[in-house]
C-alpha cells in the first residue's frame, strides 16, 4: 500500500534517507510535494532524515530562525515543512523529541510535554529529550531553541496538582512579562471555574518571538507568541495592549481544551476550535474587566471587519466548504462570527444549560478529532435545545438583515419582522435562520420597561404582539447584540435619544448613540437632507453627546465608548456603493462641529480626567480613555488648542496610553510640533521594536493630508523591513484605512498596496495575502476608484509565480 506523506520542503529530496523497519528504503516516489512510500503491511517503523535551513525560511512556517533563536509554527500545514508526515489534524500521535546543538547559542531547549532527559555532548553541544504523553495532531507540535530567560511561577489546579509556569523571552525583556504571567494564572483559574476545565500537564511554557505571522499559537504546553501579545510595561504598552495581552494569553490557554484535547477532524471544522475559543476568551476578558465595554468592543470589531467580509467577494460560511489555501481562512468570519454563533446558542439555552452542553462536548469527544456537527449535537443533548434549523448558521454566509416595524393599536404593540440573508458567492438563495433577539418595550413616560424578552425569529416573516401599552412604547431591540444581524427599521430620532439616555442595557444605549449618528451621516451622504434638516440632525447628536459628557452616573470607560463615532468602514457598509472621500469628509465635519459646539465640555472632561491618579484601576483606565477622546474632538474643532493640550499631555505622560493618545492627535495635525514630537518618540524608544511599530502605525493611520508621502518615506526608513510581519503590518495595515491615502483618487494608494503584495509574496505569502481584502472591496466603492482597484488586482493576478495564498485571494476578489 502506498502511504502518502505531505511535504513541501521545497528542494530536492534526493539527499534525504528513508528507513523502513530498520532497512534503507528505495520504494518511495514523489507526487508533487507529497512523498509516497510503498509499505507491505499495516504497521511499520519509518525513519526519515531531512536537512533544513531555518535561516532561509522567510515564510515563518515550519522550523525557522528569529532573532538568533529557532522556533516552529506548524498550524495549519507547517509540520510538512519540517519533515514528511501525514500532516492532517485527525492524525493524532504521541511525540518524543531529542534536540541537540551548541550550548552557547541555544542554552534553552524546549518542546511539548515534559523534559525527560538532558545532557552534555561533544564540542560544547548539549541535548534534551522531551516527551508529550497526550496524542496530538502535528499542527500542535512545537520546539524552541535559544538564548532565553524565564519568568517563573506556579499554579495549583482545582484537584491540587502543581503546574510550573514559565514565560520565556530575551534577556532584556524579562521585566515586561509580569502582566502576561498574571493573565495566564487568571485564565487557568477562570477556565476551572467557568467551564470546569483543569490543566493536564506539569509544565506550561510560553515563548515570545519577534517574527510571527499571527498573534500566537496554542501548541500543546508550549504556546508560542508574537512578542506583541506578551511584553508590556506602563511606559511602552497602552491599556489597549494590556487588554489584548490578557485576551490572547487567555485564548491560547483555553485552546488546551477547545482545540488540543478536542481537536478538529479537518480544516473545514476550524471554527469548531476558533469560534468556541474566541467566545471563551471574550467571556474571560468580560469577567476580568467591564462586561458591557468588552461587548461593545467585540461588536465594533465584528462590524468593522467581519461585516465587510460577509458582504464582499471573500464571504464564506463559518464552516467554509472549499479552500485552496487554508491559511486564508483564519478570518473574522471563522473566528468572530463563529463566536457569535455559539453565543446565540448560549443565549437561547441560558448559561447553565449551555455549560451542560459544553461539558458533554468535552467529555464525549476528549482525545478525538471532532466536527462542528459533534459540537452542535452535544449542545442539543446537554442543553436540551433543538438546533435543527440553527445549523444553517454554519453553512450560510452573509449577514442577515432583519426589517422591523412597530405598530400600536388600542393597548397592543405589534412587532413585525422580515428576515433576509443576502446572496454571497456560490450561495444565491438562502433560507431563514433562527435569530434570537433580546428586546424590551419602554413606557416613554416612566422611562421603564416591563422586563426583557427573548424572541426567536425562525421564519421569513413573523409578528409578535404585546399587550398593556396605552401609548406607543419605545422599542429597544437586539439588546446586548444578541444576534449578529443588521436591523433595519423606521425609528424617530426622539426614540433614539430616549434610548441613548434611558436604556438600562449599556449595549443598547451605545447602539442608540451609534444609530443616531449613522442615520444622520447616511442621510447627509445620500443628499436627502436640506440645510435645516442637516442642522437639526446635528443638534440632536450634539444634545446626545452633551448628555453623555455630563452624565455623572456613567463611568469613564463606558463614556469613552459612547463618544466613539461609527467608523468609516461601518458607514461604508451601510451603503451599496461608498465614496470613501465623502464619508471621511462628512464624518470629520461632524467631529469638528461637535468639537466646536461642545468645546468647553471636552476641555472640562480633559481637565477632570487629568486630575485622576494613574494606575491600573478601572477609574484610571477610564480617565486615560476619555482624555484621548477629548483630544480627538478638540483636534477636529480647534486644532490650535488641541495641539497645545496634546503637546502638554505628551510631555507630562508617564505611561504609553497618554503618550500615544497625544501623539496620535499631533500626528494628524499640520502643526510645527508634530515633527518634533515624532522625533522625540522615535529617539526615546529606538531599539524597542514594538514601540517603533507604533511609531510607524501612528503615521500610517493619520488624518494628515500627506499620509501617502509619509508612508512612502517610511518604507525607505532604515528600520523598515519586509522580513518582519509586525513591521510590515504596522506600516501598511493602518494605511489601508486612510481615505486620503489608500483611497487617493489618483490610485497611488492602491498601487502602493499592490506593489507591497507583489514584493512580499515571494518572501511571506501568508502575510502578503492578508493585504488583498482591502483591494477586494472594489465592487462597493464608487466607480472611479473601483476601476483603479480592479486594475491593481489584475496586475497582481498576472504576475508570474504567485503563491497559492495570494492567488486564491486575488482570483476570488476578481470573480
Ligand atoms: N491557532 C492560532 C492561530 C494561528 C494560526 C496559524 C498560524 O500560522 C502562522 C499561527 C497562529 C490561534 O487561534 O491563536
Ligand atoms: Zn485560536
Amino acid at each position: 500500500m502506498a502511504q502518502r506523506l505531505g511535504g513541501s520542503i521545497g528542494r530536492d529530496v534526493a539527499d534525504d534517507t528513508f528507513v523502513v523497519d530498520g532497512a534503507l528504503s528505495n520504494s518511495w516516489t514523489m507526487d508533487g510535494d507529497d512523498l509516497l512510500i510503498t509499505l507491505p503491511g499495516d504497521t511499520h517503523e519509518i525513519g526519515i532524515d531531512t536537512e533544513i535551513d531555518p535561516s532561509a525560511n522567510s515564510k515563518l512556517m515550519g522550523l525557522y530562525a528569529s532573532n538568533g533563536m529557532l522556533c516552529t509554527q506548524c498550524e495549519a500545514e507547517g509540520f510538512r515543512r519540517i519533515t514528511f508526515f501525514p500532516d492532517r489534524p485527525d492524525v493524532l500521535s504521541t511525540y518524543t523529541v531529542r534536540m541537540e546543538g551548541p550550548a552557547d547559542k541555544f542554552p534553552v531547549l524546549l518542546c511539548n510535554g515534559n523534559e525527560v532527559a538532558a545532557g552534555e555532548g561533544d564540542n560544547g553541544t548539549h541535548w534534551a529529550e522531551w516527551h508529550d504523553p497526550w496524542p496530538k495532531p502535528s499542527y500542535l507540535f512545537a520546539l524552541v531553541a535559544g538564548n532565553l530567560v524565564a519568568r517563573r511561577d506556579t499554579f495549583t489546579t482545582m484537584s491540587g496538582r502543581k503546574v510550573d509556569l514559565a514565560v520565556w523571552v530575551r534577556e532584556g525583556d524579562l521585566s515586561r512579562t509580569e502582566h502576561a504571567m498574571e493573565s495566564l494564572k487568571n485564565a487557568m483559574k477562570w477556565d476551572e471555574e467557568t467551564f470546569g476545565r483543569e490543566y493536564d500537564l506539569e509544565v506550561f511554557n510560553i515563548v515570545a518571538v519577534s517574527d510571527f505571522n499571527m498573534g500566537a499559537m496554542e501548541n500543546k504546553s508550549l504556546n508560542i507568541f508574537n512578542t506583541k501579545y506578551v511584553l508590556a510595561d506602563v511606559e511602552t504598552a497602552t491599556d489597549g495592549d494590556y487588554d489584548a495581552i490578557e485576551g490572547v494569553i487567555g485564548h491560547e490557554y483555553f485552546h488546551n481544551w477547545s482545540g488540543d484535547r478536542v481537536t478538529c477532524r479537518d480544516w473545514f471544522q476550524l471554527s469548531l476550535k476558533e469560534g468556541f475559543t474566541v467566545l471563551r476568551d471574550q467571556l474571560f476578558s468580560a469577567d476580568m474587566g467591564s462586561e458591557p465595554v468588552k461587548r461593545i468592543e467585540d461588536v465594533r470589531v465584528l462590524r468593522s471587519v467581519q461585516f465587510p467580509e460577509d458582504s464582499g467577494p471573500l464571504a464564506h460560511p463559518i464552516r467554509p466548504d472549499s479552500y485552496r489555501e487554508i491559511s486564508n481562512f483564519y478570518t473574522a468570519t471563522v473566528y468572530n462570527k463563529g463566536a457569535e454563533v455559539l453565543r446565540m446558542m448560549r443565549t437561547m439555552a441560558g448559561e447553565e444549560r449551555f455549560r451542560q452542553g459544553t461539558d458533554l462536548y468535552f467529555t464525549s469527544h476528549d482525545g478525538e478529532a471532532a466536527t462542528c456537527e459533534d459540537f452542535v449535537k452535544s449542545i442539543e443533548q446537554g442543553a436540551g435545545l433543538d438546533l435543527t434549523q440553527f445549523r444553517l448558521w454554519y453553512s450560510q454566509a452573509g449577514t442577515p438583515k432583519v426589517h422591523l416595524t412597530l405598530d400600536h393599536e388600542g393597548d397592543t404593540a405589534t412587532l413585525r419582522f422580515a428576515q433576509t440573508v443576502p446572496p454571497t458567492p456560490g450561495q444565491p438563495d438562502k433560507k431563514p435562520m433562527p435569530i434570537p433577539l433580546k428586546l424590551a418595550l419602554f413606557d416613554r413616560k416612566t422611562g421603564k420597561h416591563h422586563g426583557e424578552q427573548l424572541v426567536i425569529l425562525n421564519e421569513a416573516q413573523q409578528s409578535f404582539s404585546f399587550d398593556g401599552f396605552a401609548e406607543p412604547p419605545v422599542l429597544s431591540v437586539n439588546r446586548g447584540f444578541s444576534a449578529p444581524v443588521a436591523i433595519e427599521r423606521e425609528v424617530s430620532s426622539e426614540d433614539l435619544v430616549f434610548l441613548a439616555e434611558h436604556d438600562d442595557d449599556p449595549f443598547a444605549r451605545y447602539e442608540a448613540m451609534q444609530d443616531i449618528v449613522v442615520r444622520h451621516l447616511c442621510a447627509t451622504l445620500a443628499g436627502s437632507l436640506d440645510d435645516a434638516q442637516r442642522n437639526s440632525g446635528r443638534q440632536a447628536i450634539g444634545a446626545a453627546f452633551s448628555a453623555v459628557l455630563g452624565d455623572a452616573k456613567l463611568d469613564d470607560l463606558m463614556r469613552g465608548e459612547l463618544l466613539i463615532l461609527p467608523g468609516e468602514s461601518y458607514l461604508a457598509e451601510q451603503m451599496l456603493i461608498a465614496d470613501p472621500a465623502a464619508i471621511r469628509a462628512e464624518r470629520e465635519g461632524l467631529k469638528a462641529w461637535l468639537g466646536q459646539t461642545l468645546e468647553s465640555q471636552f476641555v472640562d472632561l480633559h481637565e477632570r480626567a487629568r486630575a485622576v491618579p494613574g494606575g491600573t484601576s478601572a477609574e484610571a483606565k477610564g480617565a486615560r480613555k476619555v482624555k484621548s477622546q477629548a483630544l480627538v474632538y478638540l483636534a477636529a474643532g480647534n486644532p490650535g488648542l488641541a495641539a497645545r493640550t496634546a503637546s502638554a499631555q505628551y510631555d507630562a505622560a508617564d505611561n504609553m496610553t497618554d503618550r500615544q493618545g497625544a501623539l496620535m492627535v499631533l500626528t494628524s495635525l499640520q502643526t510645527p510640533g508634530r515633527t518634533h514630537k515624532l522625533l522625540d518618540f522615535y529617539n526615546r524608544f529606538k531599539g524597542n521594536a514594538l514601540v517603533i511599530d507604533k511609531w510607524f502605525a501612528l503615521q500610517a493611520s493619520s488624518l494628515h493630508p500627506n499620509v501617502l508621502e509619509h508612508v512612502k518615506a517610511l518604507a525607505k526608513h532604515p528600520d523598515f523591513t519586509l522580513k518582519n510581519p509586525n513591521r510590515v503590518r504596522s506600516l501598511y495595515m493602518p494605511f489601508t484605512g486612510t481615505a486620503q491615502g489608500f483611497h487617493a483618487a489618483s490610485g497611488e494608494g492602491y498601487r502602493m498596496i499592490a506593489d507591497l503584495i507583489l514584493a512580499l509574496d515571494p518572501l511571506n505569502p501568508q502575510t502578503a495575502a492578508r493585504f488583498v481584502p482591502p483591494l477586494g472591496r472594489w465592487r462597493r466603492i464608487e466607480p472611479g476608484r473601483a476601476v483603479l482597484m480592479r486594475k491593481e488586482l489584475e496586475r497582481i493576478a498576472a504576475a508570474p509565480k504567485l503563491s497559492r495564498d495570494t492567488y486564491e485571494q486575488v482570483t476570488r476578489s476578481l470573480d
